[in-house]
């Protein structure tokens, strides 16, 4: 019995050699592996040996069995090797061919909008400083004369790290950082950079966003400094006939606190859709600067004065390219990335 395996495992490895395609091979699985193959009848005739045969021709029987399983995938293996040459000698796959060219991309339309802002600013003599996104509660509220439990902080409610450790809500805290570095020379900084609030997200509001924070520190700094600054500003930015206007607000950390307002672009303060039939968008939040937050930056308030200014980025582009969801700017959609 023993040489007669020996001799069947001999022939199906031969066979195997010869085997030449998948059909082959599925049939030869049957003849030799399969319910009535070779060697399974083999292993089935076990029961008739002597019973002291019975194990050591088992066991034999299940190695022979093993070893052209294992011979049977080599030949599968290399079958579908010699397949995959075959394609690439007939020229499915011409490895040769170029890619398809991805076009150059462009700056994303906050990039742009940031650019733009950061131009005009500089031509009026204002550096950029960059402060960090991740601030402590002490930067973002306490240093801007807003203590724990200060009403105002409700306005600004953000994404916390831990009890003291929160994401920006505004860029703000950077004017405590600024004075802190630049104290004891005059400053004319914007701060640009995202912000976060735990807000609904809606046509009008994102989570995430960006603003410019503007802050002008001297010796004889006015109200009237700060309002020709953004007059400039919108008049470059928006278009050279656009109007100011200014109504009082409040900040913590700027006194007195304006808002300003334009003209709007759409109707020239006719009343329209954009501007809510008021004639008047608004610019930005200002004022010059609190003198608990000039002391906390380590400029006397006696001797020198300033004005702060924070606007956000997404919202004037809105404006200036008609773009009536905020979503859009960060939804990856192609289709609106382009045209800008
Ligand atoms: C502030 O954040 C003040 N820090 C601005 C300031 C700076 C005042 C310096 C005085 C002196 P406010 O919360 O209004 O203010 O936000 C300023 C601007 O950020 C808004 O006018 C708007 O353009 C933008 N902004 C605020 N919240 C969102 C939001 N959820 N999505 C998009 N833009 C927003």
């Amino acid at each position: 019995m023993l040489d007669q395996l020996r001799q069947v495992e001999k022939e199906a490895l031969a066979a195997l050699e010869a085997v030449e395609d998948s059909d082959a091979l599925a049939a030869w699985h049957r003849r030799y592996l399969g319910r009535k193959g070779a060697l399974t009848l083999f292993l089935r005739s076990v029961g008739e040996l002597p019973k002291e045969e019975r194990p050591a021709f088992g066991r034999a029987a299940n190695e022979a069995k093993a070893r052209l399983e294992a011979a049977s995938e080599a030949r599968a293996e290399a079958l579908r090797q010699e397949e995959m040459q075959r394609e690439l000698e007939r020229g499915a796959l011409d490895v040769t061919l170029p890619g398809r060219p991805t076009g150059p991309g462009h700056l994303h339309i906050t990039t742009q909008t940031l650019r733009q802002i950061t131009a005009i600013f500089a031509e009026m003599g204002f550096q950029v400083y960059e402060a960090p996104d991740v601030e402590t509660d002490e930067l973002n509220f306490g240093l801007l004369n807003m203590p724990p439990h200060h009403p105002a902080r409700d306005m600004w409610d953000t994404f916390w790290i831990n009890d003291e450790v929160l994401l920006r809500t505004h860029t703000s805290p950077g004017q405590i950082r600024v004075m802190r570095e630049r104290y004891p020379e005059p400053i004319r900084v914007i701060l640009p950079g995202k912000c976060y609030r735990y807000e609904q997200i809606t046509a009008r509001s994102e989570h995430q966003f960006y603003q410019v924070e503007g802050l002008a520190i001297g010796h004889a700094i006015t109200m009237t400094d700060l309002i020709g600054t953004l007059t400039e500003f919108a008049r470059r930015f928006y278009g050279p006939e656009r109007r100011i206007r200014i109504r009082g607000s409040y900040f913590p950390f700027t006194e007195p606190s304006i808002e300003a307002d334009m003209d709007c672009i759409l109707c020239g303060g006719a009343g329209c859709r954009v501007c809510k039939y008021s004639g008047w968008l608004e610019v930005c939040g200002a004022g010059m600067v609190h003198p608990v937050v000039l002391q906390n930056g380590g400029y006397d308030p006696d001797e020198w004065s300033g004005f702060a200014f924070g606007f956000g980025v997404e919202r004037p582009a809105m404006v200036k390219y008609g773009i009536d969801d905020i979503r859009l700017f960060y939804g990856n959609d192609l289709r609106f990335l382009r045209q800008f």
